[in-house]
């Protein structure tokens, strides 16, 4: 799978060179690219914004600086790609969560338009999901504009490095025990179910001990426990008595 990121920021993703997601790199099992939008900046300035029509407050980065990085970026996709998804990272997308990341972790190509200042032009958008290019492409393309949370980030590109690092966990090798996908809060049809506490040595650390079911062997028993855990922790106002 190719991850690429269209970004004033390339650095950003050096860290994508590190960890489980650094290995798989190095396995081959995914590819990383960045792609300088000031690269295709044309006046001495590079600038990459403009004032927005209508007036109000900050800057809007340019729909030609970005049609000529997109399309950049959709001619560097390898011979075989079969289905390519163009992510605009922005606080009023959709909302990611596991069952986008299951979607997308289908796909042989992720391209995240990491917005800066009050985002992109509406019309890079509107380009790409006309079925009209769509239809140009010989590979499956579609456009989702995503964003992680409801809160405010200064761009794109860690919300970009979030849901990098939620779709890597999904390709089969990049993490070491696959196992551990299928137990893990907001698991498959699980949105919303969080996984249970755990717990390691030492079974006393200052004063606090391990629940004594977990000591006893009894497998159904640490299940059940485990399941009623489980229970408690997404549903915080239920009490435990
Ligand atoms: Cl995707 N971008 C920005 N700028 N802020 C966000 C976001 C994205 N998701 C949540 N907040």
């Amino acid at each position: 799978m190719k991850f690429t990121y269209l970004t004033i920021f390339p650095e950003i993703f050096q860290t994508l060179d590190y960890s489980l997601i650094g290995k798989a790199q190095d396995k081959s099992l995914i590819e990383i690219e960045t792609i300088n939008l000031r690269d295709f900046a044309t006046d001495i300035h590079k600038s990459v914004d403009d004032a927005p029509y209508g007036g109000g407050a900050g800057m809007v980065m340019t729909a030609p600086i970005w049609g000529d990085a997109i399309d950049y970026a959709l001619s560097k996709i390898n011979k075989n790609s079969s289905k390519v998804e163009l992510i605009i990272l922005t606080p009023a997308g959709e909302k990611f969560d596991q069952n986008i990341a299951q979607e997308m972790s289908k796909s042989s190509d992720l391209i995240f338009a990491c917005g800066r200042y009050e985002g992109l032009d509406q019309r890079v958008y509107e380009y790409y999901s006309n079925p009209e290019f769509a239809q140009k492409c010989n590979f499956d393309f579609i456009v989702r504009e995503l964003s992680i949370g409801d809160y405010v980030l200064n761009g794109g590109e860690v919300a970009a490095l979030a849901i990098t690092e939620v779709i890597a966990r999904l390709i089969p090798g990049v993490i070491g025990n696959q196992q551990s996908l299928v137990e893990e809060s907001h698991s498959d049809g699980q949105i919303g179910v969080l996984e249970y506490p755990i717990y390691t040595r030492p079974q006393n650390w200052r004063g606090l001990e391990v629940p004594e079911i977990l000591l006893s062997g009894n497998h159904q028993a640490i299940a059940e426990f485990r399941k009623k855990q489980s229970i408690l922790r997404s549903n915080p106002k239920i009490s435990d008595n």
